[in-house]
């Protein structure tokens, strides 16, 4: 396609699918008029893909994930499909700018974090590879909520990405199924009948996924909920018009929100609807597609390998259990067999409060018949052991790490370092019962979105060094290691680098008001807040750094902004605490003249995909600082190193790996490992002890104590620092001095710009292994048994 093609196209679409004028079109008909031209193009891989696939009767990938968190669209589309420099041409053309243009399409935000994204990076490498997959999820209508910030605090607001049209779905009247909840269980004729007493529909949506060079497209289906009738005339007619438009705003409820608050009983019950209601469809559809094709029950699991991405689709296995035994006859060990052969759990953290459990009384209520067959799969499991200390339920409650665990014929985690965490952990009595099931799938991210799409002077670089192939093959990266003592090529790579933070800080200064020095260390922490990632653990050694600047203000310092950005789940009080503290923080050091040229801090509202792909790039030092055995993998921590900022890390998830590639001397580590943790914390008094052995640290607990960051309101952060000097489950104060020394490591590295240079480039010569692809390969042979086709 040239440029003329794709103008043409973009002009025909805005005047005859959006009714506009050229003369008076607006930024999102433009848009909206290039993602449609685009989109034509990716129906064709979309369609060539789908044929490949029913003609070889091929195996198909079913990845279920509450969450996909997809971002932008057009972008990636243009990139995959090789277009950059045609829709540049294009849009030129028409007098338009393409960034701008871009940027304009709001954020898809299905998601939270890492899980999400990495559904996301998944999906887009499963179409690269070739493998027939369909994505199922909830086509959220508000999506995870939009943050801002009030006198520090963190304020939610609904997310309205759907409110301007989306270019990249296909809404499918056809595929639409009766999902029911609640009712009751009967016995019919010999058979197991569950009659639900609510039902709702699930209407599918489908959104193209293109990948590299546009061979391939996959189906990302998401569901939406829908009223079964619409709304009630009779009352209508009454002039009740509340109460006649009342079911369907009831039915909508289910796909309105990501993550409704669960600490209600109506919050829970709401979650485990909506984990049941995309669950259920996802299967009915799974089953209707493979009966179409003519296939035979038994050989389901030849022919559809369904990942459970965390627990959030783990009804997954009794209700195809229901599917199979009850409403096809299969009997009931032999439709526990099949599904086990299908089905794959995919576990994401071993943070017990973070694995779900639902009370009996909601599932019976809710779910009756899967109760039921919970029951049936649990005795069916305890009859296989000799000592039948594992069961599905507890203390009134159905344990679903334990039962996606017990329906899946291989279970992984996402580290080495978390697997083999999982297997002495939480899952120790069924690894020892199970000793085959466990594998591990380390992480990766799409090397497509996250390196050639959004730091493209990088991209440039490498191509011209190495050539494109690293797009999708990624441990091509491993040829730059010649370059890494070339000065000229490292001229060229801190030449990207700064001219990518000379953008953020053009960025931040034109969006924020916020100057920055470009030649300062952009010091970035972006992900969830939690405890465990110890947002609270940077900003404490901020306030340190801070004191010791104001003591010394003519000392040698490195400049230092510290960049923050993540949301805080709205249940989660401390860790909002935490942003609040951090802004607080930021709006005293921010305003001090005396430290003002060394040390900014920065905390950026409503963080998301978009976001990430503007701070990664210009980013110097990765900040991977959690308590070690906490987090599971982390992704975010390859996108920093493939992008050349070193990390600062614990020995944790994936950061364990990452330096064994990159190599320790180009990777700033500290901290206490997993086994550590757990000796430093049966110590009585850790955190005093910490404290009174670190006047630093002592120091910066008294500046948030006597209401230095808080003056209208002295004891604001009393519950902070109690924590700290308590309990402190997460070790902060223990680690507080080995990070400090880390940093001050840190500083005296970038201050040496040529061994920083060498530094950054080896982290990305040395990242190739975190491609996602490497992860999907590794599903491909370890646990889907899939191929590849050829398109
Ligand atoms: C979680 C884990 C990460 C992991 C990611 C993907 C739940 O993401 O905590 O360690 O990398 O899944 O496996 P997050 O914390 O970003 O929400």
């Amino acid at each position: 396609m040239t440029a003329a093609d794709l103008r043409a196209s973009i002009l025909r679409h805005l005047t005859y699918s959006l009714g506009s004028d050229a003369d008076h079109a607006t930024q999102h008909d433009w848009r909206i008029a290039l993602s449609l031209a685009v989109r034509d193009r990716l129906v064709e891989s979309w369609f060539t893909a789908s044929r490949a696939t029913r003609a070889a009767g091929a195996k198909r990938v079913y990845y279920l994930s509450m969450e996909f968190l997809i971002g932008r669209l057009l972008e990636d589309a243009i990139v995959n499909l090789r277009l950059e420099d045609e829709a540049r041409e294009a849009l030129n053309g028409l007098g338009l700018d393409p960034v701008t243009v871009i940027q304009d399409e709001p954020d898809a935000a299905l998601g939270n974090g890492g899980l999400g994204r990495l559904a996301a990076c998944f999906m887009e490498s499963l179409s690269t590879l070739c493998v027939p997959a369909f994505g199922y999820g909830i086509r959220y209508e508000h999506g995870l909520f939009r943050q801002s910030f009030e006198e520090g605090r963190q304020v939610e607001a609904p997310e309205e990405w759907l409110t301007q049209y989306h270019a990249w779905e296909f809404e499918r009247r056809d595929v639409r199924f009766k999902m029911c909840f609640g009712g009751e269980v009967v016995e019919e004729g010999g058979k197991t009948v569950w009659h639900g007493d609510q039902a709702v529909m699930a209407q599918a949506f489908d959104t193209p996924i293109i990948g590299w060079q546009g061979r391939w497209a996959n189906t990302l289906r998401l569901w939406s909920a829908q009223p079964l009738h619409g709304f009630d005339l009779d009352r209508f007619n009454r002039g009740e018009y509340a109460a006649a438009a009342e079911p369907e705003a009831l039915a909508r409820t289910i796909s309105r929100v990501l993550y409704p608050d669960d600490t209600t009983e109506q919050g829970k019950e709401l979650r485990l609807k909506q984990e049941y209601f995309f669950t259920a469809a996802s299967l009915r559809d799974i089953l209707r597609r493979f009966e179409a094709e003519g296939g035979q029950l038994a050989d389901l699991p030849k022919r559809a390998a369904i990942q459970l991405n965390d627990t959030h689709p783990a009804i997954a296995g009794p209700e195809l259990v229901r599917l199979l035994h009850d409403e096809r006859g299969m009997p009931l060990d032999q439709a526990i067999a099949t599904a086990r052969g299908c089905l794959s759990y995919t576990n994401h953290t071993l943070m017990p409060e973070a694995l779900e459990r639902w009370s009996e009384g909601l599932m019976r209520s809710l779910l009756p018949r899967h109760m039921q067959l919970i029951e049936r799969i649990d005795a069916a499991h305890a009859a296989e052991q000799p000592s039948r200390n594992v069961s599905l339920s507890s203390d009134g409650e159905v344990r679903m790490g334990e039962l996606a665990f017990v329906m899946a014929h291989k279970v992984n985690g996402v580290s080495a370092l978390h697997t083999d965490l999982m297997k002495q952990t939480v899952f120790a009595e069924l690894h020892r019962l199970h000793p085959d099931r466990i594998v591990n799938e380390t992480n990766g991210v799409t090397p497509r979105r996250w390196l050639l799409s959004a730091n493209p002077r990088l991209s440039a670089l490498i191509t011209d060094t190495i050539g494109v192939d690293w797009a999708h093959d990624l441990e091509q990266l491993e040829r730059l290691e010649p370059s890494l003592t070339d000065p000229a090529f490292l001229d060229a790579y801190a030449a990207a680098k700064r001219a990518n933070k000379v953008d953020l800080s053009d960025w931040l200064a034109a969006e924020y008001g916020l100057s920055v020095d470009p030649d300062a260390m952009f010091d970035v922490q972006i992900k969830r807040i939690h405890e465990y990632k110890r947002q609270h653990l940077n900003i404490l050694e901020t306030i340190a750094l801070w004191r010791d600047i104001k003591a010394n203000p003519d000392g040698d310092w490195v400049p230092r902004v510290k960049i923050f950005a993540g949301k805080a789940a709205p249940g989660y009080f401390f860790a909002k605490e935490i942003i609040r503290l951090i802004n607080d923080v930021a709006a005293v050091i921010n305003a001090d003249p005396v430290t003002n040229k060394y040390l900014k801090v920065i905390f950026l509202p409503n963080y998301n995909v978009s976001l990430a792909e503007r701070l990664i790039p210009a980013a110097d030092l990765s900040e991977q600082i959690s308590t070690a055995g906490k987090e599971a993998s982390g992704t975010g921590n390859m996108k920093f190193a493939l992008n050349g900022a070193p990390t600062i890390g614990t020995l944790d998830g994936a950061n364990v790996e990452i330096r064994d590639r990159v190599g320790a001397r180009n990777f700033f580590l500290f901290g206490m490992t997993a086994d550590e943790v757990e000796a430093r914390r049966a110590v009585p008094d850790h955190a005093r002890q910490a404290i009174a052995a670190d006047p630093r640290l002592s120091g910066a607990l008294m500046e948030i104590s006597r209401g230095t960051f808080s003056p209208a309101e002295r004891h604001r952060y009393r519950g902070v620092v109690a924590n700290l000097s308590g309990d402190d489950y997460f070790l902060v104060c223990s680690d507080f001095t080995a990070y400090w020394d880390a940093q001050r490591r840190a500083d005296a590295a970038f201050a040496d710009a040529d061994g920083w240079r060498r530094m950054a480039a080896c982290n990305t010569a040395r990242s190739g292994w975190f491609s996602s692809d490497r992860t999907i390969r590794g599903y491909m042979s370890d646990i889907w048994d899939v191929a590849p086709l050829d398109p």
